[in-house]
């Protein structure tokens, strides 16, 4: 019961996508469902997309005027992507564990089992996409999911998702 109450409270959405790089490659949708079902998540929801330009600079706009940021909008634009909204307790912290740091070489070295340390190709491509907080990720769900309510699902679905729907 305490354990229940404990993880009930701790209840998190965030977005994970998988970018261009890891649509191309065959292996990474696989890898990524499998640790979707080792870790608990549950997929609230989940789209194939891709991107104009436009989208890529709006969605980066943080970084504009770094050294990377316009291969980033290119690559973000290049191809299709499959992004999904997952729940669990700690899911913010918790995907981004099994992603791995962004830097690929620091991934291969200090998290080799994770998405970024098994399938990442450089800084740049890096195969996926975690929300960093919980303020990112209702902000991130809305820019991918904008038909989504955050809230509506926090205060319908939420109760019952809890009980062990
Ligand atoms: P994150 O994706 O791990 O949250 P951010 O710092 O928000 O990392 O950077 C967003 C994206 O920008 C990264 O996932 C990566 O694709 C790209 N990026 C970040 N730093 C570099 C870099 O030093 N070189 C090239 N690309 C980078």
């Amino acid at each position: 019961m305490l354990l229940t109450a404990r993880l009930a409270k701790a209840l998190q959405l965030t977005l994970a996508v998988v970018k261009p790089d890891g649509m191309a490659h065959p292996l990474v949708l696989e890898a990524l469902h499998q640790k979707i079902l080792d870790n608990s998540f549950v997929i609230v929801k989940c789209k194939d997309l891709a991107w104009k330009k436009q989208d890529s600079e709006k969605f980066y706009v943080e970084h504009a005027g770094r050294f990377f940021y316009q291969r980033l909008v290119e690559f973000m634009s290049s191809g299709p992507m499959r992004a999904y909204v997952l729940a669990r307790e700690d899911a913010v912290s918790h995907w981004r564990e099994l992603m791995g740091p962004t830097k690929v070489f620091r991934a291969i070295y200090t998290s080799p089992a994770s998405l970024r340390g098994q399938f990442g190709l450089t800084d740049t491509r890096n195969t996926t996409h975690g929300s960093d907080s919980m303020e990112s990720a209702r902000r991130e769900i809305g820019f991918f999911f904008p038909e989504f309510s955050v809230e509506a699902w926090m205060q319908q679905e939420e109760p019952a998702f809890r009980a062990g729907r």
